[in-house]
């Protein structure tokens, strides 16, 4: 499987997040569509309104399209762009995060609550308080000692994901929005520090954070230092996901405009991470995004690229490929990427 296929061919799908419910692979895409709104680097040709979940038994074996899941119009706070969503299962019931714009054009996080799986899921009516920016991915820990189960929740996106926009007022120390720090720009510069993504752990309703998002560290592996701001080919961007193996939080992300799928690893679900080097290079298309997941007892990375449209950057398939570890706990592609 050295180039495997799109998962499906009658939707465009990208931006996958894959967990295993109930013995079977479920899979939580953006669903691209065709629209005439031109490339830029603000993304706003990523125009999409609806979720559809897909699943499978077996890798390389038929998968199921489940339908509209969630649909824009049912969401009271959205006024558009339906991005990267992932899915977490607790108490009971299935919850579907996603990030879109509110009434005022801002990123926010919402979700939506199902009993099953493949949804189709009720979403909360107002975005999750304190929430910004794009791209959420949650970790339901292992209980720990006492047998407590922790989840937390990963997210943020500089450029269009407007990750950068969100900075603390000094007298308030809460973080404002400046629309003046919008589209393609970060911070750069000599001894300026790459912005990191964020991470809050979630009270036991799945619904609210219960502390605010704290930034991430991602620190070089010689020097232990945070990355620069100008490291483009190792500093976070967005498509955060957090998976656990042997212990350790292994934290991946998307390098964005040098277009690599790259990991960190570190000893508590808050970081710091130490970067350990990439899982995937460039693909078809401008973005790349992913998630990993066990699925018996074999490792899978699901990813998207922009092959079967033929190079369109807003309409992308998601695919998947198989990780192995190996005996320092490094991450590499079982077969070779082409
Ligand atoms: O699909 C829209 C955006 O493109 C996602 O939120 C980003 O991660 C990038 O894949």
């Amino acid at each position: 499987m050295s180039n495997p296929k799109p998962l499906v061919t009658h939707i465009y799908t990208a931006d996958p997040s894959a967990h295993v419910f109930n013995g079977r692979i479920y899979v939580y895409p953006s669903h691209d569509r065709e629209t005439d709104i031109q490339f830029n680097d603000n993304g706003d040709q990523y125009d999409m309104v609806d979720y559809h979940v897909l699943s499978l038994d077996e890798p390389g074996g038929p998968v199921t399209d489940h339908g509209i899941a969630l649909h824009m119009d049912d969401i009271p706070w959205v006024s558009k762009q339906l991005w990267a969503p992932d899915a977490a299962y607790r108490n009971g019931k299935y919850y579907l995060y996603f990030p879109a714009r509110d009434k005022e054009g801002i990123f926010r996080i919402g979700v939506a609550v199902s009993d099953e799986p493949h949804g189709p899921f009720k979403p909360e009516p107002a975005p999750i308080p304190g929430s910004y920016s794009i791209d959420p991915a949650v970790l339901v820990d292992e209980p720990d000692a006492s047998g407590k189960q922790k989840a937390y929740m990963y997210f943020g996106g500089i450029w269009g994901g407007q990750l950068q926009c969100w900075v603390e007022d000094p007298k308030t120390k809460q973080l404002v929005f400046d629309a003046t720090k919008s589209g393609p720009q970060e911070p750069s510069g000599p001894g300026v520090l790459a912005l990191g993504p964020r991470v809050a752990e979630l009270n036991d309703d799945m619904l609210t954070f219960a502390s605010p998002p704290r930034e991430i560290q991602i620190l070089d592996p010689e020097t232990l230092q945070p990355l620069a701001a100008d490291d483009h080919d190792r500093r976070f961007f967005e498509a955060s996901w957090c998976h656990k193996y042997n212990g350790k939080y292994y934290f991946s992300y998307s390098t964005g405009d040098t277009h690599y799928i790259a990991y960190a690893v570190g000893d508590s679900p808050f970081g710091p991470f130490v970067y350990q080097g990439r899982i995937l290079e460039p693909v078809v298309g401008w973005t790349t995004h992913h998630s990993i997941a066990e699925y018996k007892g074999r490792w899978w990375l699901f990813y998207h690229d922009s092959e079967l449209s033929g190079g369109a950057s807003h309409l992308r398939s998601v695919k998947m490929r198989e990780l192995i570890y190996d005996e320092n706990g490094k991450i590499h592609l079982k077969d070779p990427q082409n």
